[in-house]
C-alpha cells in the first residue's frame, strides 16, 4: 500500500487530518469563511505516494470542479501534473468518500460554464485568476 505523505503546508496537512478524523464533522470549511471544502486523495506522479489536496467544494450535479488555482501563483499547483498523470482520486465530500475520475476542461464554452459556478462558489477564484497571467486549470471530477 503506498504510504501517505502529508502536504509540507502545515496548514492543509492539519484541515485533511481534522477533516479525516472526523469524517468530515469537522475542518469541512475554509478556515472561518464557512465556505465548504473537499479533500482530493491523489497520487504523486513521481513518488507513487498517496497525497491528499483540500480544494473548494464546487459541485456540478453529481460532479465536482477543481480549480488548480493556489491563490493565483504564478506556476499551477503541483497536484495538478498528478491529476494528469492519473486521473484516478476519491473525493471526500464531508462524510462521503467517492471514486472519481477528473480530466481537465479544454472547451471554452464547458470551462466558462464550469469557471462561472466555480466564482459563484468561491468569488476569489476570479481574484487570482486576474492575478496571474497562467490560465487557471480546471478539472471536472466524474462518479466512476
Ligand atoms: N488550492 C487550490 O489550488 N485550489 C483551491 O480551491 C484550494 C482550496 C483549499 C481549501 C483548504 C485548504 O486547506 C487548502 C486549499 N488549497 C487550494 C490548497 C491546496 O490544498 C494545495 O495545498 C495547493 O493547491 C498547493 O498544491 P501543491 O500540490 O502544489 O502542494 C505543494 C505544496 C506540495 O504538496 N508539494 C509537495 C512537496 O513535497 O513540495 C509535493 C507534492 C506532490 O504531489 N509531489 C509529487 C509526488 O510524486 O509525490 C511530485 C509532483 C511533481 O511533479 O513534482
Amino acid at each position: 500500500m503506498p504510504e501517505y505523505i502529508p502536504s509540507p503546508a502545515k496548514w492543509v496537512a492539519d484541515q485533511v487530518e481534522l477533516y479525516e478524523r472526523t469524517n468530515g464533522a469537522e475542518g469541512t470549511t475554509l478556515r472561518d469563511t464557512g465556505m465548504p471544502v473537499i479533500i482530493v486523495t491523489n497520487r504523486g506522479r513521481k513518488t507513487g505516494a498517496i497525497r491528499k489536496t483540500p480544494l473548494m467544494r464546487v459541485a456540478d450535479g453529481d460532479n465536482y470542479v477543481l480549480v488548480a488555482s493556489k491563490g493565483g501563483a504564478p506556476a499551477h499547483p503541483v497536484w495538478y501534473h498528478n491529476l494528469l498523470a492519473d486521473p484516478n482520486v476519491q473525493i471526500r465530500d464531508r462524510e462521503r468518500v467517492m471514486d472519481m475520475r477528473v480530466r481537465e476542461v479544454s472547451d471554452a464554452g464547458e470551462r466558462a460554464r464550469l469557471w462561472g459556478l466555480a466564482v459563484a462558489a468561491y468569488p476569489p477564484y476570479a481574484d487570482y485568476q486576474e492575478r496571474t497571467d497562467r490560465t487557471i486549470p480546471v478539472f471536472i471530477a466524474e462518479p466512476v
